[in-house]
């Protein structure tokens, strides 16, 4: 609903400048339209997450570049198209970039975060003897200890921008799987509006079997951090992802592409195990395919970038109905369990003093005693006076001068005879 006022605002005004919009936001009064959206890109290696970063990159910078030419609205053509494109001009502002991947060599695009920057993945290695995988992990574990202070960073820049994309490492299963995944993960969610896009390699998913086990592995991970969710179906200037899309529309058309694809029967003409199996996964996974949301784009030649936005902006709204009001009943779940832990600790404790209490003499025992003090001996004086006065006799008292003679300056002498300025300050020995 609250995207909605914000939308229709940015239609109104699409020559807006920050200002302007600044402003508009300030009108809206909502907390999460005000917010810039997370976007975190996750896919298999080699699926093109930094190459799509780079496009989502390269696109919001070329419409920010062209916020101040882009035409009025009702300016010709119909209205729908005006609405079309405005929605995806909505966005005039270059976003804020992190790069998560430790071992990435040579980026397409300028971070303004960048884990490289904080952690050397190589030393790591060497330091901890570990291999390249372990040596990635432990990089993201030693930046994630500071992501305290990364989301410092991002939340300084809230107001300046309106996406922050995150870039992960190659394997997806060093982020997916890992504790500091899931930290930095819940962090970015709990601050900011958070869409998960899962970049897919779709020239490499066109056989039934692959395609499957990556629709798995992108179900595990929607279920896992229960984020809004985009199938992005990359290089579709090398493979269409028509295909996709009809697979998950259509269970039967799947059905039948497991059955001519590879051999769905075996020797004795019975379904193969492997043609079971994936039969009955797939109407689990229909399942999946129900509530998600696809585009196909180009991250080479930009093709269907803005109907990726146009999903992000929607997952917006889903973040806000869906994910927002689960988060606030984990919260609440969580702190009325500390309660109770609090509370069953209080009752056991009153549960020892009730028992205590119970005990003989007790009562008589656990009385304030006023003349009771705890410096106090057992013949009532008080034990330290003896120890602190000290009898002195004065003559005995060495000058201190002879004492500490050479290393301590009299000061007050020095000063009333010399007047300040050429004084002769005796050199300590
Ligand atoms: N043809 C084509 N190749 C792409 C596209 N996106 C990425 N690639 C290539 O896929 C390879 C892996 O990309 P990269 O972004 O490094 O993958 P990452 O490991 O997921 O970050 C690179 O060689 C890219 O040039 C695309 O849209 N079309
Ligand atoms: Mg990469």
């Amino acid at each position: 609903m609250d995207t909605t006022t914000t939308g229709t605002q940015s239609l109104a005004h699409p020559t807006a400048n920050a200002n302007a919009n600044a402003d508009a936001d300030a009108a809206s009064g909502s907390e999460t339209s005000k917010k810039p959206m997370a976007i975190i890109t996750i896919g298999m290696a080699g699926a093109g997450k930094s190459t799509f970063v780079q496009r989502i990159n390269s696109y919001l910078h070329s419409l920010s570049d062209s916020q101040g030419a882009a035409a009025e609205p009702g300016g010709g053509g119909s209205s729908e198209t005006n609405e079309e494109e405005a929605e995806g001009q909505k966005t005039h502002r270059p976003p804020y970039v992190l790069n998560l991947d430790p071992a990435v060599t040579r980026l397409p695009y300028e971070a303004n975060i960048d884990i490289r920057d904080t952690v050397n993945y190589a030393e790591v290695m060497k330091q901890y003897n570990l291999g390249p995988n372990g040596g990635i992990m432990t990089a993201l574990n030693l930046f994630t200890t500071k992501f305290d202070q990364v989301l410092d960073l991002v939340e300084k820049r809230a107001d300046e921008v309106d996406y922050v994309i995150l870039d992960t490492p190659g394997q997806i299963e060093i982020f997916t799987w890992s504790a500091s995944g899931a930290i930095i993960t819940d962090a970015i969610a709990s601050s900011f509006p958070t869409v998960v896009a899962y970049i897919i390699d779709t020239p490499r998913t066109n056989a039934p079997a692959t395609f499957m086990s990556n629709m798995l592995y992108a179900c595990s991970i929607l279920y896992k951090t229960k984020l809004p969710f985009i199938l992005v179906f990359n290089k579709t200037d090398v493979q269409p992802h028509e295909f996709a899309l009809e697979w998950m529309e259509d269970f039967e058309a799947f059905q039948e592409a497991l059955a001519t694809h590879g051999t769905a029967r075996d020797a004795e003409g019975e379904p193969t195990y492997m043609n079971s199996l994936m039969n009955s996964m797939s109407l689990v996974l229909d399942e999946f395919y129900k509530g998600i949301k696809a585009v196909g784009v180009s991250s080479f030649t930009g093709a269907g970038i803005p109907e990726f936005f146009k999903a992000v902006e929607a997952s917006r709204e889903e973040y806000t109905t869906l994910y927002l009001p689960e988060l606030a009943r984990a919260k609440q779940r969580r702190e009325a369990k500390v309660r109770e832990a609090k509370e069953e600790s209080m009752r056991r404790l009153m549960r020892d003093l009730e028992v205590d209490r119970k005990k003989p003499g007790f009562v008589e025992r656990d009385k304030w005693d006023p003349n009771y003090h705890d410096d106090e001996g057992e013949d009532g004086e008080m034990e330290d006076e003896e120890d602190t006065h000290v009898n002195v006799d004065e003559d005995e008292l060495m000058d201190p001068r002879e004492a500490f003679g050479g290393q301590y300056i009299d000061l007050t002498r020095a000063q009333r005879s010399a007047g300040g300025a050429d004084m002769n300050w005796p050199r300590p020995v």
